[in-house]
């Protein structure tokens, strides 16, 4: 990507001139204004030295940031704390034991129970008594294989308590991805469940676990939540139920302080190449990123907010957004096991409804989904409640954005589209919901005390108007401090490209106001005859026709153009398939974008190749797109997905 080549699509972006400010009353009563950019921008570093006072510490910090050996920075040294007691402890000890943590939701009917922060700072401590007499000491990590229960929140705040790392596995990835992540942290205990509850029917977890561990002989224990009640093989020796260890363990438990800089988790996340990165994540700087920019970005007032990270906790937004942010705050949240069409497609604004949610934060890939379902089914509810939303994951089409605000925010709700990474351990780019006026699909700016910039192949910044490389130019709290067991990769990927400054791997636009719009991943660029075009923009034109719920665009080589534009589409509820419907949308692209992304062909589907965290894996379409063998599918939440586009790939005309 370089700085000149875009006024085909600079155009459509440019376009988009429908701006959301806040409402004087939203912004009078805003937990953060104007002013807190000035003072990160008068001295960032102290800015985040200030910040650290929302952490309960057991010694105080003695510097802020230590950058003798960048990138391998260190934060708040010298400093101690403890991670679970700051998430729990601190609060029952202010009084707010009788608080609930969690609503919890499971998929069955009627399955709920709500959990207050003295019982779970109990289980926690249960926990951690528990692994200790298992032999985990501070260091060891542990693998969490476990459905979205509060038994999970559980396990990884007892892990943090003792101070042994968690590494934890989406509950759905295979046993061969499962085993991969125990041996490359070299993982001695696993947390899993018999099964997981999704759709109606149980992903048999425990089994998963027995034919990952075939490959890990080194795994001496595996404690099992009964959930589903399930048939399950115990391995005499090796397996013990959580009910019978973790449940009879003592309630109490004296939690030590570890360094600032100790490691609290390795989460895993596939690369573009290679083997997945263990990204690895420490105490203190961490968790105040996860904290602060909760209570930031969400405008979050732990008092009276019903908070709903509707995520997976096996995601890096699940960590930061579900558990850390939320707990070390004292906020009540939801946590839903299933999906949103369990058993039926109003679930999540039934969730909304009964337990008064204020805050939802979730993907685009939801909401594009329920705008395909159809805007009648949100209405049924009552949403009222709802006073920030916010999206993360891909870049949020304006269509979508706009469609998020009036159906589910009532035309009344700020919306934060927020740009963050599994690395970035927090949110770096988002509006401030008291203080920006929203453009519909741009992420808008770092937020106070992160500094990010946009280069072009020479690592220069580019003028407002144009595009390249998103990087983050000062090392902030929460960051990545490396790739597990893999110092040289870590700077390879992230310090190489221009040195002394992160690089992100995503694309990103300056508009004319020197706003953000990420383009996505930097390889989700075609070049079309000569002219750069994004992904995401050709897309969005797509899901700005009426006729369209969601678009993936990828660029197939083409003998005339080098590459053509192939688009995969899911029509709306009410839009009807045909043979004029390709043409018409062909042209409506055109219409909208210009003649040069007018895509070569477009393909109705029912639908889309996407991770658990919900992004569309366009390179599995580009394989359909280009006639071959279709690669690596263990990463998708459906994997027949594919099989189905490529059969109606063969059979269109
Ligand atoms: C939190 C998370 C990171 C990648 C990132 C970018 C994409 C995330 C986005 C966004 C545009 C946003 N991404 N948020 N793109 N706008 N608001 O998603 O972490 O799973 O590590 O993915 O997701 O491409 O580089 P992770």
């Amino acid at each position: 990507m370089t700085t000149t080549d875009q006024p085909s699509t600079i155009a459509s972006l440019a376009a988009e001139d429908r701006r959301f400010p806040p409402s004087d009353e939203f912004a009078a009563q805003a937990n953060v204004g104007e002013a807190v950019y000035d003072e990160a921008a008068a001295d960032r570093v102290a800015f985040w030295g200030e910040r650290a006072a929302r952490l309960t510490w057991e010694t105080p910090f003695e510097q802020v940031l230590d950058d003798s050996d960048a990138p391998f920075y260190k934060w708040f040294t010298g400093g101690r704390l403890n991670v679970a007691v700051n998430c729990l402890d601190r609060h029952v000890e202010a009084g707010l034991g009788d608080r609930v943590a969690f609503h919890f939701e499971g998929e069955p009917a009627d399955d709920r129970r709500s959990i207050t922060y003295r019982e779970l700072t109990e289980q926690v401590c249960q926990a951690a008594n528990a692994l200790e007499s298992l032999g985990v000491r501070s260091g060891d990590r542990v693998a969490i294989y476990m459905p979205m229960i509060p038994e999970t929140v559980v396990a990884m705040l007892a892990c943090a308590r003792i101070g042994a790392p968690h590494t934890v596995v989406f509950a759905g990835f295979s046993a061969d991805a499962l085993a991969a992540r125990i041996l490359d942290c070299d993982a001695r205990v696993v947390l899993t469940a018999d099964g997981a509850h999704r759709k109606g029917a149980v992903i048999p977890l425990k089994q998963i676990v027995d034919e990952a561990l075939e490959q890990c002989p080194d795994v001496r224990t595996a404690v099992v939540v009964k959930r589903t009640g399930s048939d399950v093989t115990m391995v005499e020796g090796r397996d013990l139920w959580w009910h019978e260890t973790v449940e009879r363990a003592e309630r109490t438990h004296e939690a030590q302080a570890f360094d600032a800089e100790h490691p609290l988790y390795v989460m895993y996340t596939s690369g573009t190449t290679g083997k997945p990165k263990g990204i690895l994540h420490t105490s203190a700087g961490y968790l105040l990123g996860a904290s602060w920019t909760q209570w930031e970005v969400f405008d979050l007032k732990p008092e009276t907010d019903v908070y709903w990270t509707a995520a997976d906790i096996g995601w890096v937004t699940g960590h930061s957004y579900i558990v850390y942010g939320p707990l070390s705050n004292g906020t009540t949240s939801v946590l839903y096991e299933g999906a949103p069409d369990a058993p039926h497609r109003g679930r999540w604004w039934e969730i909304v409804q009964r337990y008064g949610v204020t805050v939802l934060y979730c993907a685009p890939t939801a909401i594009r989904t329920f705008m395909k379902w159809g805007a009648d089914i949100p209405a049924g509810y009552d949403l009222s409640s709802l006073r920030v939303i916010g999206s993360v994951g891909e870049p949020i089409n304006p269509e979508a954005y706009v469609w998020y605000r009036e159906h589910i925010g009532g035309g009344r709700t700020p919306v934060v589209d927020t740009w963050w990474q599994t690395e970035t351990g927090s949110i770096m780019i988002s509006p401030l919901p008291g203080v920006t006026a929203g453009k519909p699909g741009a992420a808008m700016k770092a937020l106070p005390g992160v500094a990010v910039d946009v280069l072009d192949d020479a690592g220069e910044p580019v003028p407002d108007g144009a595009g390249g490389y998103l990087v983050v130019t000062e090392p902030w709290p929460s960051m990545l401090r490396t790739i597990w067991g893999d110092d040289e990769r870590f700077r390879d990927t992230y310090w190489s490209r221009f040195p002394g400054k992160y690089f992100a791997g995503d694309g990103a636009k300056k508009d004319a106001d020197g706003d953000l719009w990420l383009l996505g991943r930097v390889d989700d660029v075609m070049n079309v005859a000569g002219h750069r075009l994004s992904t995401y923009e050709i897309e969005s034109a797509l899901v700005a026709s009426p006729l369209v719920a969601e678009a993936a665009v990828v660029g197939a080589a083409d003998e005339t153009t080098g590459q053509a534009v192939v688009a995969f589409v899911i029509l709306r509820g009410d839009a009807a398939d045909g043979p004029e419907v390709a043409a018409q949308l062909r042209e409506f692209v055109a219409k909208q974008i210009g003649k040069i992304a007018r895509p070569r062909q477009i393909l109705v589907v029912a639908e889309l190749p996407k991770t658990r965290s919900g992004k569309i894996m366009r390179r599995l379409l580009r394989d359909v797109a280009e006639h071959r063998t279709v690669g690596d599918v263990t990463t998708l939440a459906d994997t027949t997905v594919m099989d189905v586009i490529r059969d109606g790939m063969a059979a269109a005309p």
